[in-house]
């Protein structure tokens, strides 16, 4: 059901890939067609314009490292912007207890799913029971018992009772299992009758967690249903169902997401073993057919911090002026905080913290007084005499001791390296 997503989706990549240079076009095309291709999942427009415009400004902005391709920086940024939207990996919080309440409009597959879930939590070693308070729809009862009897899980029902007792009896019958799952009605004149019946069924049971059961098929429109919900109980979670009948599977989790309450499971199938429990990376490393997903982010990783430390080497080497010495202490900056540049380095040792205080006052110190020089001082600090030593002082707010401290430092210096030295950065860095 998911096929034609992932199609779209390995189509663009391989689009973007087969492009001879990957320029400020490509990207543009790129974009469009993952757009057009979560469109047609019906995902919400303003979601996928949100998602693409973080993967395009990721991909403009992020330096390419060498060793990865660009496919690997593009599908890692699909891939955790499409995680993000898609509200992360969430699993049902055990407790001791556990009393799950399911709501849902008629026909989303409460029942089914209550049964699943009864199923799903036996499997894991819990002793489960099962109420039904639907009242309202013949036969609802019956569904329920014979889907438990198939798992042999106890249902409990009484005939002629109002729900909020029928939860209440039930609960107490079943004061010894770990796990009550409650399945109620969803047929109702109105929606606001429905929304009425669950706020006292809430607040007279005291749910440990409240499920809101969709039907995949609505596509986006789950948003509005989800959101009426939420406004009535304090909805836990979201089950999804019905995702193999359906082209709108991801517009449904997108949805979902997009009202804050997190998507716990999902089912793709009336057989009471079709339900999982939903994590959006591995849905979105299964719709990305990349198998050794987490493999390729260390390695992008890794990538990208041998590719810093060529910066900070290159950074730091070389013969230079007053100018590109400001230049590099800014750049160090902008490669993090100093400890942090400094620990990339191979064989650098460890610096205490009072190393390190000094070495930045001394580096702020030395900024301000290049950026009180003119630019033929920063070029050729040898004409800097005693007045303008004076000048240079009184301009960066430093004393005329750190100016000279500076031109000696740099007179017998010249790199980085040697400044880093007279810093006296750790000797590693020699
Ligand atoms: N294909 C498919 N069908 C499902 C799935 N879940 C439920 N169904 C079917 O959808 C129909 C409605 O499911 P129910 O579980 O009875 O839905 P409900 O929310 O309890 O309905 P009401 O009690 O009337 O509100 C049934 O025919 C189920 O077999 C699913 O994941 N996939
Ligand atoms: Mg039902």
């Amino acid at each position: 059901m998911f096929d034609d997503l992932k199609k779209g989706l390995k189509e663009a990549l391989d689009r973007l890939m087969n492009r001879g240079s990957i320029d400020e076009e490509a990207l543009r095309e790129f974009s469009l067609d993952v757009q057009r291709t979560l469109l047609k999942g019906d995902v919400n427009v303003r979601l996928v314009l949100e998602l693409t415009k973080n993967v395009q400004e990721r991909l403009t902005r992020e330096d390419r490292v060498p060793g990865v391709s660009v496919k690997e920086l593009a599908v890692r940024a699909l891939y955790e912007e499409m995680s993000k939207l898609l509200g992360g990996d969430n699993v049902l919080p055990i407790q001791p207890k556990n009393l799950i309440l399911m709501m849902g409009i008629q026909g989303s597959g409460k029942t089914t799913l209550a049964a699943k879930l009864a199923r799903y939590y036996t499997v894991k070693g819990m002793n489960v029971g099962l109420i039904t308070t639907d009242v309202y729809r013949p036969g609802a009862y019956e569904q329920l018992k014979s889907l438990g009897d198939r798992i042999k899980v106890e249902v409990y029902y009484r005939e002629g009772a109002k729900p909020v007792d029928i939860a209440k009896e039930g609960i107490a019958r079943f004061s010894g299992k770990n796990m009550v799952i409650i399945d109620t009605a969803g047929r109702h004149k109105e929606e606001r009758s429905l929304l009425q019946e669950m706020t006292s069924l809430e607040s007279a049971i005291s749910p440990t967690f409240t499920l809101l059961v969709v039907d995949g098929t609505s596509g986006q429109q789950i948003f509005n249903q989800a959101k009426a919900f939420s406004e009535a109980v304090k909805v836990g979670g979201i089950a999804i169902t019905k995702l193999d009948g359906t082209a709108k599977g991801g517009g449904a989790l997108a949805a979902a997401a997009a009202t804050g309450a997190k998507v716990y499971f999902i089912s793709e199938g009336e057989r009471l073993e079709d339900i999982e429990e939903f994590s959006a990376t591995r849905f979105v490393g299964r719709l990305l057919g990349i198998g050794d997903l987490k493999g390729l982010m260390e390695r992008v990783r890794q990538a990208e911090i041998t590719m810093k430390e060529d910066e900070v080497r290159k950074a730091l080497s070389g013969r230079m002026d007053l100018q590109s010495f400001l230049d590099q202490m800014e750049q160090m900056n902008k490669l993090g905080p100093l400890e942090k540049v400094l620990e990339m380095l191979p064989g650098a040792p460890k610096v205490n913290e009072e190393d390190i205080q000094k070495a930045k006052v001394q580096m702020e110190k030395w900024k301000a007084a290049i950026r009180s020089m003119t630019p033929e001082e920063r070029r050729d600090p040898k004409i800097i005499n005693a007045s303008r030593i004076r000048r240079i002082a009184r301009g960066s707010g430093i004393t005329e001791k750190d100016v000279r401290a500076l031109l000696d430092a740099f007179g017998k210096g010249k790199s980085f390296m040697k400044m880093a030295k007279r810093m006296r950065l750790p000797p590693g860095l020699g």
